[in-house]
């Protein structure tokens, strides 16, 4: 059977990518964090809900995209465990309105995204926590390791990050955006974490590919991870940038295993704005700070 290639290709300028498989067309977003102005009027903050706002900005990208399917890579809310009045209200709403649009909806739940199961209308597919394969490209929110088939993939793709980068410019004033990272993964690197992870055992000179199909009948294939950029870009971000440039200081400041694995070349990660602009690689940008 020959294999054909998954089409992958962010929808410039948003937060947002189309996947293609042939058979299906899949609309990609994370990061939603509905709630999150609620969260921080507890602290005094009061900014107008921004719910409507992100809405029509997907319902734009549906226009324009006409996706078979809208696929959520996590943190659809913004609380973590408890469930907010502001989110009984604006998550089924945000997704009665976008049931209408798009034929299926389906959800991979985030570390923000507990009980997210009462707050979603009928008809909303919740996928396992440890992520979905389209085709050639493995997804999953970021905060937990995958399924370990994802190995197979030769793209992983994550959110749960919020990338931004920043710098001062001239004057001294500091510039803020959201960018997309593609970084490369070092595929044997990965699968010995994975290992570990699923506790099997391997000797320091063991072929770990060979050890993988055995195990996990899996052709370890993958070759790199992409982060996506928030679709709620009023939320924070982790400055990509700003971190040190040594490996234990960029790693203690990001979250979740798979970049704390080792097996991403975060320094060797290129970066894009929304737009389509490439800034270069993060070891370039980091001099900027
Ligand atoms: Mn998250």
């Amino acid at each position: 059977m020959g294999e054909r290639t998954t089409l992958l290709k962010p929808v410039s300028p948003y937060a947002a990518l189309i996947i293609d498989d042939g058979s299906e067309k899949t609309l990609v977003i994370s990061d939603i964090h509905l709630g999150w102005e609620a969260s921080l009027s507890e602290e005094g903050v009061h900014i107008p809900s921004q719910t409507s706002k992100l809405l029509r900005r997907l319902e734009r990208i549906i226009s324009l995209e006409k996706p078979d399917c809208l696929l959520v890579l996590g943190d659809v809310k913004h609380t973590i465990e408890k469930i907010e009045i502001e989110e009984w209200r604006d998550v089924p709403f945000f997704f009665d309105r976008i049931r209408e649009k798009v034929p299926r909806v389906k959800v991979v739940p985030g570390n923000h995204d507990g009980n997210i199961e009462v707050l979603l209308p009928e008809g909303v597919e919740v996928a396992p926590q440890n992520g979905v394969i389209i085709g050639s490209i493995g997804l999953f929110h970021g905060h937990t390791w995958p399924d370990i088939k994802m190995l197979g993939c030769e793209t992983l793709v994550i959110g749960h990050v919020h990338p931004t980068v920043t710098f001062r410019d001239y004057i001294g004033f500091r510039v803020t955006s959201q960018v997309w990272v593609k970084a490369p993964c070092d595929k044997h690197a990965l699968i010995a974490s994975m290992l570990k992870h699923y506790n099997v055992r391997f000797k320091r000179d063991e072929d770990l590919v060979e050890l993988a199909r055995t195990r996990f009948s899996v052709d370890a294939k993958v070759k790199r991870l992409i982060i996506m950029p928030s679709f709620n870009d009023f939320l924070g971000g982790r400055a990509i940038n700003k971190v040190s440039i040594s490996r234990e200081e960029v790693f203690k400041d990001f979250i979740g295993p798979i970049l704390r694995s080792r097996s991403v070349v975060l320094e060797e990660a290129e970066l894009y704005l929304l737009d389509g602009t490439f800034l270069g690689p993060v070891k370039t940008l980091s001099m900027l700070e």
